[in-house]
């Protein structure tokens, strides 16, 4: 793998005239790169919070998946003057005495993909009894109930209240779905705060492929989060876009142009133009524990994109742990590694998040949280 080619030109987490140090990254540069991703990328969240919330209780179960947890299905009404939207969530918790640390996933799949509860539902997409078994408290984020995967009806929802515009946002870097869907796993951490079986310390968000995008960029912008991890995220996601193979920024803004910003479509075939990469992406997660994950034929994420990524932004990581040294060979199929906080595995397969991948992620995850 070539780390760098010189023809292509990977903007620096710091610029060449400033200090490298956790204090300027702290102090400035940090804020100075989340606003580059937001304006170039994922379109600037609103800052108006709701004025009310409420909770409904959609479902209560406390013997659910043959009796290993408590399964509750709960409707957030976040209201804004008179206008409101809805935020559906699911939480299985562990018998015994909590607060139990969280896996919480955003799920932006419409709710029939993905609806059935384990253990009917064995496939490893998000084996709820699984993570409870080992002691975590499992959090779905169904963000199709605040904005629609689907390009007519992605406005019913959060985007139809704040577009950004009442804030003074120019239209260009107005948010998208997946700027919504992030601001849907916040609202999930405030309602995880009001719970006494969650410990609010200790979440970990994870996603996978459109939703790993969102899982970083919820991690980013959050730091109430504890563990940031993705999945097979690809482009828009955790995979350095200058010079990657696969999906690129055309397509994926011809195909899902409301997941980000109007800006973003500015460097459709000009990569080289954009003032931010992936790297810094993921560099905003730190020093906080930080996994990413990779399907060895997933071609179109691009692997080595992903792990050139998270490579780059294991120098901002040095910065708190200077004993990190990644490889600088992508590790092979099925070979998890655990370097300081720094956590990486590429799985054997395609595109997908499988029993595997939450295997790897508790492991990592049982070092923190546990
Ligand atoms: C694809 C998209 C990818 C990825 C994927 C998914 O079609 O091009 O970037 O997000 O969808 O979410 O499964």
């Amino acid at each position: 793998m070539k780390l760098y080619q010189p023809q292509w030109h990977i903007p620096p987490l710091f610029a060449e005239s400033s200090a490298r140090s956790t204090e300027t990254w702290e102090k400035g540069r940090r804020e100075e790169l989340l606003r580059l991703l937001a304006e170039n990328i994922y379109g600037i969240t609103p800052s108006r919070k709701p004025d009310r919330i409420e909770i409904e209780v959609l479902g209560d179960n406390p013997t659910a998946c043959g009796c290993k947890n408590h399964h509750k299905k709960i409707l957030m009404h976040l209201s804004f003057g008179a206008k409101s939207a809805a935020l559906e969530i699911w939480t299985w918790t562990p018998y015994g005495e909590g607060p139990f640390p969280v896996q919480m996933m955003i799920d932006p799949f419409e709710k029939e993909l993905h609806a059935k509860e384990p253990p009917e539902f064995l496939y490893g997409f998000f084996p709820a009894d699984m993570l409870t078994d080992r002691g975590y408290a499992a959090v779905k984020v169904l963000t199709s109930s605040i904005c629609p995967d689907d390009k007519t009806r992605y406005r019913n929802g959060i985007l139809g209240i704040l577009t950004g515009e009442e804030e003074g946002i120019p239209e260009n870097h107005r948010w998208g779905a997946i700027g919504a869907w992030a601001w849907a796993g916040s609202r999930c951490v405030d309602y995880l705060e009001t719970q006494p079986e969650f410990d609010e310390k200790k979440i970990a968000i994870s996603g996978c492929s459109r939703a790993g995008k969102t899982a970083l960029w919820c991690g980013a912008q959050d730091q109430r989060i504890a563990v940031v991890m993705s999945n097979v995220s690809g482009t828009g996601g955790a995979a350095i876009e200058r010079g990657k193979i696969g999906e690129h920024i055309c397509d994926i803004t011809k195909n899902f142009p409301f997941w980000f910003c109007k800006q973003y479509e500015a460097y459709v075939n000009d990569e080289d133009a954009m003032p931010v990469d992936a790297h810094m992406l993921l560099a905003m997660a730190a020093p906080r524990p930080h996994y990413l994950a990779s399907a060895s034929v997933d071609v179109w994420a691009d692997i080595d994109a992903e792990y050139k990524a998270l490579y780059l932004a294991s120098d901002l990581y040095r910065l708190y742990d200077p004993a990190i040294e990644l490889p600088q060979e992508r590790p092979g199929a099925n070979q998890p590694i655990h370097i300081g906080n720094i956590g990486y595995h590429l799985r054997e397969g395609i595109h997908d998040l499988t029993f595997y991948d939450w295997n790897c992620y508790m492991d990592f995850c049982d070092s923190y949280l546990k």
